[in-house]
């Protein structure tokens, strides 16, 4: 009865009502589909078992050792820690706090930027659940989980085929001590372009009332201006705004003056100006030299007040020396990855870096025995993602001269290969340097690194050079997303466009300065509530409503994912990516207390329309799936 009350009440559909409950109750939205969940989940095994999950070259199903998850049965109660400091002191307690502590603070990346950096990503809510607890049980000292936001929004439902909300909400449930933090692209939220402000405003609302305690928040041109309006947003939500600058370039290089300690002061200043509880050095491609590091966070305490928390990438090896000198000089946190999940693109090691401080009074007080052991769990997870990993098996300082960010360098590898550019990757690397210089050395982070992306892409594959560009520019077709950016749709770059290529960019397109969130028609949410609830014929949480007006065609992908196949995030991660093996027996955890066995019993012959007859055992229950065999 309630349901039915619930989906017919017209206060309700028009989103009168606070809907935290119903937003974070999904099951109460479970209705009678026309397939079964048994036969659509076999289905989706069946077809991966033929033909390949998505990215997997090799369909071969390989052996995976067991998982070695940590016991902490010893442990009854979960040990507070920082998230009690922000309940019971709210945002500037935790400031003042931090700036108490003697010893360095750890953000721990693993759930987020570590895999964005390593494997694109990949990472699947099954596989963070099973070491949430225990990660809230061992290290309860961590100052923050970063666990959200960046890539991983979008890539869970474009890849993953899963919910990000639903990963926010359960692992908030096994993790009430720590706090969590997520990665905010500012206006950009956790998309690629400039969004309407209301959506901004909205989409911080309902990520804090769902878990998120710290946001980080940068503009991918370090544009304040852009920043503001995240800033105040976060802020009145009751919670910590993190406002980041980004570190582009070297400061120890007297030759290249843009980004000068005196440009970070001024940056820092502003922003503390503008409302940060921390603020955040963001070094998303690892470039921040040991001396540099030092000079700077020097320079820094000197300019400002609010805590300092620094944020890097191991790419050139020398991520715990860049933190050792940080340190010195006075930071308060640093971001670190547990060890089997750290080092090159991913941030350095938590066990190095407490290792590196032995001796100092900065030391963490973390305990490195269960930090190991959480390690060991990661191992593990990280051989079901070998497909999507880097290759880059050694510390690589070439990060210096073409400066791409460490969440971008496989992903942005993966892309190559996509268009056929896998052997000429050397070329590309030098090519996304090049096109920094012609935008005139500009910050490079999500979404301006994927504009100097798209268009190192466009000239590669097209074998066009700088001087092409400036020659033949006035009949190239450049690519949508450098054409906006030159726009002004993402923001104002520090000093400005270069005139002379935007103007060829351009062609007679005028670009803007304002403020792109000032031009933007805001969001009516009542009217894309109406229109989602006709197209998904079930009430319309405020979840649903944020993604769909973030990305409305992945949203809806995955919305006719999940009718084909259902709910495939409970599977085990080996199983989602290469199916099953002949005999090969599986149990599958569909709701609390409600686990499905499943035996991959034979699969026939190729039959002349080229489909295979896949026969499961459900449950003890013969069931047949055709399949198309596209392999
Ligand atoms: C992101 O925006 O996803 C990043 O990780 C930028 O470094
Ligand atoms: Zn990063």
């Amino acid at each position: 009865p309630f349901l039915e009350n619930v989906m017919v009440h017209q206060k309700f559909l028009s989103g009168e009502y606070d809907t935290t409950f119903i937003d974070k109750t999904p099951e109460l939205f479970i209705f009678p589909k026309r397939k079964d969940r048994g036969t659509k989940m076999l289905t989706y095994i069946a077809n991966t078992t033929l033909n390949g999950g998505e990215g997997i070259s090799n369909i071969e199903k390989p052996d995976f050792r067991p998982l070695d998850i940590p016991t902490t049965t010893h442990l009854d109660s979960t040990p507070s820690g920082t998230k009690q400091i922000l309940d019971e002191h709210g945002p500037e307690g935790v400031a003042k706090w931090m700036k108490e502590q003697k010893e360095v603070l750890l953000t721990d990346t693993t759930f987020r930027d570590a895999h964005q950096s390593l494997f694109a990503t990949r990472v699947r809510t099954n596989d963070l659940l099973h070491i949430a607890e225990p990660t809230a049980k061992l290290l309860p000292n961590l100052f923050s989980v970063e666990m959200w936001g960046g890539a991983t929004y979008d890539v869970a439902y474009r890849f993953l085929k899963e919910d990000p909300w639903t990963r926010l909400l359960k692992l908030r449930e096994e993790m009430p001590n720590v706090l969590f933090q997520m990665l905010l692209r500012a206006s950009n939220a956790v998309g690629y372009k400039n969004y309407p402000d209301n959506l901004i405003e909205e989409f911080v609302k309902k990520s804090g009332e769902a878990g998120i305690d710290v946001f980080r928040i940068f503009d991918s041109l370090n544009w304040v201006e852009g920043m503001k309006l995240t800033i105040d947003a976060v802020r009145n939500s009751n919670k910590i705004a993190e406002a980041a600058i980004c570190y582009t370039g070297d400061i120890l290089d007297t030759g290249r003056s843009k980004y000068d300690v005196s440009y970070y002061q001024m940056m820092a200043k502003e922003l503390e100006s503008a409302g940060a509880h921390i603020l955040g050095i963001k070094d998303m491609a690892g470039l921040l030299k040991p001396e540099a590091a030092y000079q700077l966070i020097h320079k820094l305490k000197e300019t400002i007040d609010i805590p300092i928390h620094l944020h890097t990438h191991d790419t050139s090896g020398n991520g715990v020396f860049t933190y050792a000198r940080a340190i010195e000089a006075g930071v308060d946190a640093v971001d670190v990855a547990v060890g089997s999940m750290a080092g090159m693109t991913s941030q350095p090691s938590a066990q190095s870096l407490y290792h590196a401080l032995e001796g100092t009074p900065f030391q963490p007080n973390i305990n490195m025995e269960n930090y190991e052991r959480i390690g060991h769990y990661w191992e593990g997870i990280r051989d079901y993602y070998q497909e999507f990993e880097s290759g880059m098996k050694a510390p690589h300082t070439e990060i210096y001269h073409h400066e791409m960010p460490g969440g971008q360098y496989s992903n942005l590898q993966q892309q190559a290969k996509a268009v056929g550019l896998g052997n000429r990757w050397n070329e590309v690397k030098t090519m996304f340097r090049t096109v920094n210089d012609m935008f005139g050395d500009i910050v490079k982070v999500t979404p301006s690194s994927k504009v100097i992306g798209d268009m190192t892409l466009f000239m590669v594959q097209n074998d066009l050079t700088e001087e092409d560009i400036y020659e033949k520019g006035e009949s190239i077709d450049f690519p949508d997303s450098v054409i906006e950016f030159a726009q002004g749709y993402i923001g104002q770059p520090y000093q400005g466009f270069p005139e002379k290529l935007q103007k060829i960019i351009l062609k007679d397109k005028k670009p803007i300065t304002v403020r792109p969130g000032e031009l933007l028609e805001p969001i009516d949410f009542k009217l894309i509530r109406d229109e989602l609830y006709e197209k998904l014929n079930r009430p319309v949480t405020s979840f649903d409503l944020i993604s769909y007006a973030l990305y409305p065609k992945v949203f809806m992908d995955y919305q006719a994912f999940t009718e084909a196949y259902g709910d495939i995030s409970v599977l085990d991660t080996p199983t989602f990516f290469y199916g099953m093996k002949l005999g090969e027996v599986i149990e599958v955890e569909i709701e609390k207390g409600k686990t499905l066995i499943v035996k991959l019993v034979s699969i026939s012959e190729p039959k002349e329309d080229g489909t295979r007859v896949v026969y499961f055992d459900l449950n003890g229950q013969s069931r047949e799936i055709t399949i198309k065999d596209e392999s």
